[in-house]
């Protein structure tokens, strides 16, 4: 097994391993390089449904997402499915997975099944690297916050994507989510500083309006959006990416219309969060 970084800060190609059959000392080796780098990328992949599953769960717990559409014959797995006749995507914005829920998903396994003919690249970035690169003044004046994160106004009914052309496909409407966690994380297995709050599910800091709280959080998010902190994922068929959302953000981009896309994600069972 081999693993050359997919830029500077974030992310990891990893060759020479079938997912299928990394167990044991590789699968450990595997999980210490997503915990670091946030997200790697294994291409030609033989991981069917029923591996993926098998993969999931030597990893650890599965987690069903509430929202997302599962497939018929393999409840674990949720669809990321955008068809040729829609325009909107899921995920086609900088978030991460899971913010809202008290103990957030680890992350996931999402494997190409349909891709489009160009585009459809996925963006991830670094929390920990833009943490590092925060202001000491900054990092002071988030030191002891925490905020408040849910997916109500994403995905209940008169929410984001119910006004999309995805709305009809996702579940999960009467759904109700909502965590408090701390603004900066330590994770859980490295003990590295992270960034915690995102654009899409991460609303006020605890004891302030969402008014009070956006000059702030702008700031917070305009660092972590910064390229030098992200790694660009171009999907080929065969290639499974996997990614922890406490390291990392991502952003699914929307640049392939009239083409359908879809993979199959199956979501990790995460660990209580800690400043
Ligand atoms: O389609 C993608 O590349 C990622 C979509 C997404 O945000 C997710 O599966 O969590
Ligand atoms: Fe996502």
């Amino acid at each position: 097994m081999k693993m050359k970084p997919l830029a500077p800060e974030c992310g990891v190609e990893v060759e020479g391993v079938q997912l299928a059959e990394a167990r044991g000392e590789t699968l450990e080796s595997i999980k210490q390089a997503i915990w670091e780098h946030g997200v790697a990328v294994f291409r030609d992949q033989e991981l069917g449904p029923e591996a993926q599953i098998d993969f999931a769960r030597a990893w650890g717990g599965i987690d069903i997402n509430a929202y997302f559409p599962l497939d018929d014959r393999w409840p674990e797995i949720a669809v990321v499915r955008k068809r040729a006749d829609q325009q909107t995507n899921i995920g086609g914005a900088w978030h991460t997975d899971h913010s809202y829920d008290q103990v957030p998903a680890m992350g996931s396994i999402l494997a190409a099944r349909v891709l489009p003919p160009t585009g459809g690249d996925t963006l991830f970035s670094h929390m920990g690297a833009a943490y590092d690169a925060l202001s000491d003044d900054l990092k002071a004046r988030i030191e002891d916050l925490s905020a408040f994160h849910t997916a109500d106004h994403v995905y209940q009914e008169g929410g984001i994507y119910a006004q999309t052309d995805q709305g009809a496909d996702l579940r999960g409407h009467e759904v109700r989510t909502g965590a408090t966690h701390p603004v900066v994380i330590r994770h859980p297995r490295t003990g590295r500083r992270l960034l915690y709050v995102n654009p899409s599910f991460t609303i006020h800091f605890t004891g302030q309006t969402g008014a009070q709280s956006l000059p702030l959080m702008q700031e917070l998010w305009a660092e972590a959006m910064k390229p030098a902190h992200q790694c660009r994922v171009v999907w080929q068929p065969g290639t499974v990416t996997i990614w922890d959302n406490r390291t990392t953000w991502h952003n699914a981009l929307n640049d392939y219309q009239g083409h359908a896309r879809e993979l199959h994600r199956i979501t990790l069972t995460g660990e209580p969060l800690a400043a």
